[in-house]
């Protein structure tokens, strides 16, 4: 399908879907956001695709809502078309695995989109930030809520009060991102990391993220629950008989996603 504001890639079982509005540093505007919701919806049905990423340009992943666009609207405006709410929010209900790569400007709702992601991992130039503070608005999509319970209270205050930026490497310290690589290797390092999960069992895959997920919406002890009923769940795959004697012949596993 053609997109106008996204360019996606389908190589080696991976979907690479570039966020691509260089004239607006991939700002966040309605035509984008229904593409990209569009395009993730078509890779998590597509057969052919067993991990997703989700990049921008080198110089921004992107620089956050469109401020053009919404500049101009009422509160009964944002209220009734629920601003980006339910559209976007599509993306948490993917079950394939989504990596988020970003290089250079991951800020406002760009960092939000980035934290809707399983994980993410950082070029040396990607910059993070929560500066909707200067705008006189606040974080409409997680940068108050899912980067609160990723960095904690204190740096997620910090971020959301004072909307500075974070580089690479503080947001690794923090945790925000997975790793940081060489700005110029992102996109291999991304394809490789793609690669390595698109060669395990996809139900084993697909349980890790639910598992994971489950960790930020329930108990510690139902969380646990939760992972050890997976964990028992899939001992009735044809994949668990193969990992397990592969390992025990000494050889790579054939998984069949059964
Ligand atoms: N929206 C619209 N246009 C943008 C945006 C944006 N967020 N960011 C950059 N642009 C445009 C600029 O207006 C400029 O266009 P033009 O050349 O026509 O004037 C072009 O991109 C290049 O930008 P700059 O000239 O500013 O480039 P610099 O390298 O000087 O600066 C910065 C880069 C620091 C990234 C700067 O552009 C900036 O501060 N951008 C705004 C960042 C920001 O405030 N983001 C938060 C937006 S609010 C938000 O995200 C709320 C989220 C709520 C829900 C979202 C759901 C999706």
């Amino acid at each position: 399908m053609a997109y106008e504001t996204i360019i996606v890639e389908i190589e080696d079982d991976i979907a690479l879907i570039r966020l691509n509005r260089p004239e607006a540093l991939n700002a966040l505007n309605g035509t984008l956001i229904n593409e990209l919701s569009s395009a993730l919806t078509e890779a998590d049905h597509n057969d052919k695709v067993r991990c997703i990423i989700i990049t921008g340009s080198e110089k921004a992943f992107a620089a956050g809502a469109d401020i053009k666009e919404m500049s101009q609207k009422s509160y009964v405006d944002v209220y009734t078309e629920d601003l980006f709410g339910a559209q976007i929010e599509a993306i948490t209900r993917v079950r394939k695995p989504i990596i988020a790569a970003v290089s250079g400007y991951a800020l406002g709702g760009g960092c939000e989109l980035a934290m809707m992601c399983d994980f993410i991992i950082a070029a040396e130039n990607a910059k993070f930030g929560q500066p909707e503070i200067n705008l006189g608005v606040v974080a409409g999509i997680g940068g108050t809520q899912r980067l609160t319970r990723i960095i904690g209270k204190s740096k997620a205050m910090d971020m959301n009060l004072t909307g500075r930026f974070m580089d690479a490497a503080e947001a690794e310290r923090a945790g925000l991102v997975s790793r940081v690589v060489p700005t110029a290797k992102l996109i291999p390092e991304a394809m490789a990391a793609a690669r390595k999960i698109a060669e395990k069992s996809q139900i084993a895959v697909r349980t890790v993220k639910e598992a994971v997920n489950r960790s930020y919406e329930t108990t510690l002890r139902e969380g646990l629950l939760f992972e050890r009923r997976a964990f028992h769940a899939l001992f009735a795959t044809e994949d668990q008989k193969e990992g397990m004697a592969a390992f025990l012949e000494k050889r790579e596993a054939q998984f069949r996603d059964r």
